[in-house]
């Protein structure tokens, strides 16, 4: 079954998705998505998640770059893209750039092109915050205030290459790279690029550089139709086991997960299984047929309903 990956060009997550496609060198279908809200084809995969990647395969759904790298690694082992033997540092590198580093660059880069992006944009971000929609000033300030964040948080990133080896932790890129490699991406995701912030740091470059060469494997243009048609026809896996976790609710609770600090729709349906890093969400819709949506636990909330 090809993988099919749902995203659009200037996403960063996507590209650090598709980044991973293309370390595995696999064939995947390329779904383009609107930027902004509505996304209908999107949501009615998912079932409400809006963001972006979203990779199916099959009628299988997975949400969130987290999540999709854990099933890409059990979909084709190798190589691999998360190594045991460095599993927690991944994850903290992971969770430390994709926090204050990630938000000081998108909020530095977007405001300085807060003119050359579609003003659609500031307005959908700023909903999507519960927010009013930002003046062009205000997204000026904001940028100059986030550059000090960056310029604070460049200097530990540049450590992580420091070692001289050509990955940030083991003898391939693995976890940590793909995530620092697509938040320092976003610096030249718009019309005004931002990388020079990285000129003082030439191995971050350098490292940069291999990155880029890993490629994104061979994309084959599909439309959000087609990707349907094969969630309709498909007939979605059995959930692995589950772990034994009494804070979880029963298999077979009605549940709805919904991302943190977003004011977005809850996925809704029935909890088919869990992990300690995911969850899998049976759902049921008139024109997909049976699908089960998979995310993962941190980050997210899930109540019963
Ligand atoms: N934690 C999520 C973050 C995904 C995310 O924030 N994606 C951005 C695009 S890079 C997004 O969806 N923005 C709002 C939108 O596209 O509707 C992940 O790892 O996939």
């Amino acid at each position: 079954m090809t993988p099919i990956l749902h995203h659009y060009d200037f996403s960063p997550y996507a590209e650090k998705v598709r980044t991973m496609l293309g370390h595995k060198g696999l064939r995947w279908g390329s779904v383009t998505v609107p930027s902004v809200m509505p996304k209908p084809d999107l949501v009615a995969l998912t079932g409400g998640y809006r963001h972006v990647p979203v990779l199916q395969i099959g009628a299988d759904v997975y949400c969130d770059t987290r999540c999709i790298a854990r099933e890409l690694d059990r979909f084709v082992p190798a190589p691999p893209l998360s190594d045991p033997a460095h599993a927690t540092l991944e994850t903290a590198i992971e969770a430390w750039v994709e926090g204050e580093l990630f938000w000081g660059i998108a909020r530095w880069a977007s405001g300085v092109n807060a003119e050359t992006v579609d003003a659609a944009l500031h307005v959908d971000r700023a909903r999507l915050r519960g927010k009013a929609p930002p003046s062009v000033e205000r997204l000026r300030a904001v940028a100059r205030r986030n550059l000090r964040t960056v310029r604070a948080a460049l200097p530990a990133v540049a450590g992580l290459v420091a070692h001289g080896r050509p990955w940030l932790l083991g003898e391939r890129p693995g976890r940590a790279d793909f995530a620092l490699y697509h938040t320092l991406w976003f610096l030249s995701a718009f019309r005004i690029d931002c990388a020079s912030a990285l000129d003082p740091y030439p191995a971050l470059r350098a490292w940069m550089a291999r990155m880029a060469a890993i490629g994104h494997g061979t994309p084959v243009t599909t439309t959000a139709v087609e990707a349907l048609a094969i969630a309709a026809a498909a007939t979605p896996g059995v959930p692995a086991p589950t772990v034994i976790d009494d804070a979880m609710p029963a298999l077979g609770t009605r549940v709805a997960v919904r991302p943190d600090g977003y004011v977005t729709d809850p996925v809704e349906g029935l909890l088919v299984g869990y992990d300690t890093d995911d969850v899998a969400i049976a759902r049921h819709d008139a024109r997909l047929g049976d699908t089960v949506v998979h995310l993962p636990r941190l980050g997210y909330t899930l109540v019963e309903r």
